[in-house]
C-alpha cells in the first residue's frame, strides 16, 4: 500500500468509527421503570405489575396477581392510547399471590394507558412513554467533522495531479478528522436519555412518608393528622356518589369525580404513592372501615365497587399526591346508604382481642393531645407469635385515624373529625416478612374520643384491628 493509500485508508477508519459510535451508543435503552400499582377491579383486588418501555417505546410486560378473594377467572390487559381499546391478551386471576404476567407493546412515546377489564369494570391505568433523547450536539459535530474530512481526503486524492490543491484539501480532511476524534473522545460518557419521571420502586420497604416525612426505615413514621383546614388553590375536590341507589349489604359503585378547587377543572394528574393512585378509606356509622384503591376508567374518574355493610351515612377519605408538586393531599366527601341509620358500640380500646384467627394485643403510650404517642400491635396464633405478615402497599403496616367531631366522638361525616394515615416502616426480617409487632408513632392533635384501625397484611388478606382511643387533654409542663 502506498503511503497515502494507506493514510487514507485510516483516515477512512477513523472517520467510520467516529459516525458509527454515536450511533450505537444513541440505541442504548433509558433505564424502564417499574410501577406497582393496586386495584379494586370489581368484586377483585389486584396488584399490578408495571414495567415501562424504554424511551420512544416497546415491550410493557405486566404482571397481574390477585389478592384477598379474589373470586377465579380471567381479566384482559392492554396497552392502548388514552380511549383507546388496544388488544386485549387474557391473563388468569387466582389463586392469591400467584403472579400471572402478558407481554404488551407500547409502540411509541407519549401518554399510553394499561386497560385492565374483567368483563364488566375496567381500570385505565395511565403510563407515560418517555421521548427517545434528541442526538446530543457533539454526535452532529462528530458526524459533519467526518464527513467533511473524508469528502476532503478523497477529493485529495483524485486532484494529486495537482499537488497544491490536493495539499488543501489534506489540509482540510486532517482538520476534518481531528475535529471528529476530538469532539468523540470529549463527549460525555452517555447518551442515554434522561431518567424518566420517577416511579416507586416494587420493592418492599423503600418509601417515602407521607406530607414530606423522611424516610426512615429504621423507625416507625408518624403521618401529621389531616386536621380540616381551608382549601388551598391546587386542592383536589372530591364528589362521591352511587352508580345505582344503596341499600345495604348489597354490592353498589362508588363513583369518584375529581376536579380543582381553584378552577373546578377536571384533575388527572394523580400519580402513584404507596402502590395506588388513589388509597380511598370509606367509614361507615358502625364504625367499619374499608381500605380500597378505587380504578381510574376516565380522566378524573374513579371507580370502587362496596359492600356497605350497614344504613346510614359513610365518610370517604381520598387519599391522593398529585404528579409534579408530590404534596400529598386527603379530600373528604360522604354517601348514603338508604335505610334507618345503624349505630354501634365503639370498638374495644387498648388490649387483646381475637380478629378471625389471630389474637391482637394492643398497646397504646402516651395518648396525650399534641404529644407523640406510640400505637402498636403483636399478633399471635394458637399462643406463637406472628412472624410471617406480609408487606402490603410497600409497609409492614398501616395505621387509619379518625378524631373526634364536635360531639366530642369520632364522625366520619362530620368535618371536624380529624383523619389520619400512619405507617410502620420498619424492614422487613431476614424472611422477607414482618411481626409479631407493628407499631405506629402518631401525634392526636386534640383531646376526645379516636377510632382508630390497624391494618396488616398475611396470606394476601388484610387484617384489620379497631381500637378506640381516649386522648387525655395536655397538661402544662410542671
Ligand atoms: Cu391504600
Amino acid at each position: 500500500m502506498t503511503r497515502p493509500r494507506r493514510a487514507a485508508a485510516v483516515v477512512l477508519l477513523v472517520a467510520l468509527a467516529a459516525l458509527l459510535a454515536p450511533s450505537a451508543l444513541a440505541h442504548e435503552a433509558a433505564p424502564a421503570g417499574v410501577s406497582r400499582i393496586e386495584l379494586s377491579l370489581g368484586a377483585r383486588d389486584l396488584v399490578l405489575t408495571i414495567t415501562t418501555p424504554p424511551a420512544g417505546g416497546g415491550r410493557m410486560p405486566v404482571v397481574v396477581l390477585a389478592r384477598e378473594d379474589a373470586p377465579p377467572g380471567e381479566v384482559t390487559v392492554a396497552a392502548a392510547r388514552p380511549g383507546g381499546a388496544g388488544t386485549p391478551v387474557a391473563v388468569p386471576v387466582g389463586p392469591a399471590g400467584r403472579p400471572h404476567d402478558a407481554v404488551l407493546t407500547a409502540d411509541g412515546p407519549g401518554p399510553w394507558e394499561v386497560v385492565v377489564a374483567d368483563g364488566a369494570a375496567v381500570a385505565r391505568v395511565p403510563v407515560d412513554v418517555p421521548a427517545p433523547a434528541p442526538t446530543p450536539g457533539w454526535v452532529w459535530a462528530v458526524r459533519v467533522a467526518a464527513v467533511v474530512g473524508v469528502v476532503a481526503l478523497v477529493a485529495a486524492l483524485a486532484l494529486r495531479h495537482r499537488p497544491r490543491v490536493a495539499l488543501a484539501l489534506g489540509v482540510v480532511a486532517v482538520v476534518g478528522v481531528t475535529v471528529a476524534v476530538t469532539a468523540a473522545s470529549t463527549a460525555p460518557a452517555t447518551t442515554a436519555a434522561p431518567a424518566p419521571t420517577p416511579t416507586p420502586a416494587p420493592a418492599a420497604g423503600g418509601h417515602a412518608g407521607h406530607a414530606g416525612m423522611a424516610d426512615m426505615p429504621a423507625m416507625p413514621a408518624a403521618a401529621p393528622m389531616s386536621v380540616p383546614t381551608a382549601m388551598a388553590p391546587g386542592s383536589v375536590v372530591v364528589a362521591a356518589r352511587t352508580a345505582t341507589p344503596a341499600t345495604a349489604a348489597t354490592p353498589v359503585d362508588l363513583v369518584l369525580d375529581l376536579t380543582d378547587s381553584s378552577g373546578g377543572t377536571v384533575v388527572d394528574d394523580l400519580a402513584i404513592h404507596d402502590d395506588a393512585l388513589i388509597h380511598l378509606a370509606v367509614i361507615g356509622p358502625d364504625g367499619q372501615v374499608t381500605h380500597v384503591h378505587p380504578v381510574r376508567t376516565a380522566p378524573g374518574r374513579y371507580v370502587v365497587r362496596l359492600v356497605p355493610p350497614v344504613a346510614g351515612r359513610y365518610g370517604v377519605f381520598a387519599e391522593m399526591e398529585r404528579a409534579g408538586d408530590g404534596g400529598h393531599q386527603v379530600a373528604r366527601t360522604a354517601f348514603a346508604v338508604a335505610g334507618a341509620p345503624a349505630t354501634a358500640a365503639p370498638a374495644p380500646g387498648p388490649g387483646a382481642r381475637q380478629v378471625g384467627d389471630l389474637q391482637a394485643d394492643v398497646a397504646v403510650s402516651g395518648a396525650v393531645a399534641g404529644r407523640p404517642a406510640r400505637v402498636a400491635a403483636a399478633f399471635s396464633r394458637a399462643g406463637a407469635p406472628v412472624t410471617d405478615l406480609q408487606s402490603w402497599l410497600g409497609m409492614a403496616g398501616h395505621l387509619l385515624v379518625l378524631g373526634p367531631g364536635l360531639a366530642g366522638t369520632p364522625d366520619p361525616v362530620d368535618p371536624a373529625s380529624a383523619f389520619g394515615h400512619v405507617h410502620d416502616m420498619r424492614p422487613a426480617g431476614p424472611a422477607g416478612t414482618y411481626g409479631p409487632e407493628v407499631a405506629f408513632d402518631v401525634t392526636f392533635p386534640q383531646p376526645g374520643r379516636y377510632a382508630l384501625w390497624a391494618q396488616v397484611q398475611r396470606d394476601w388478606r388484610v387484617v384489620t384491628v379497631p381500637v378506640t382511643v381516649d386522648v387525655a387533654p395536655e397538661t402544662p409542663a410542671p
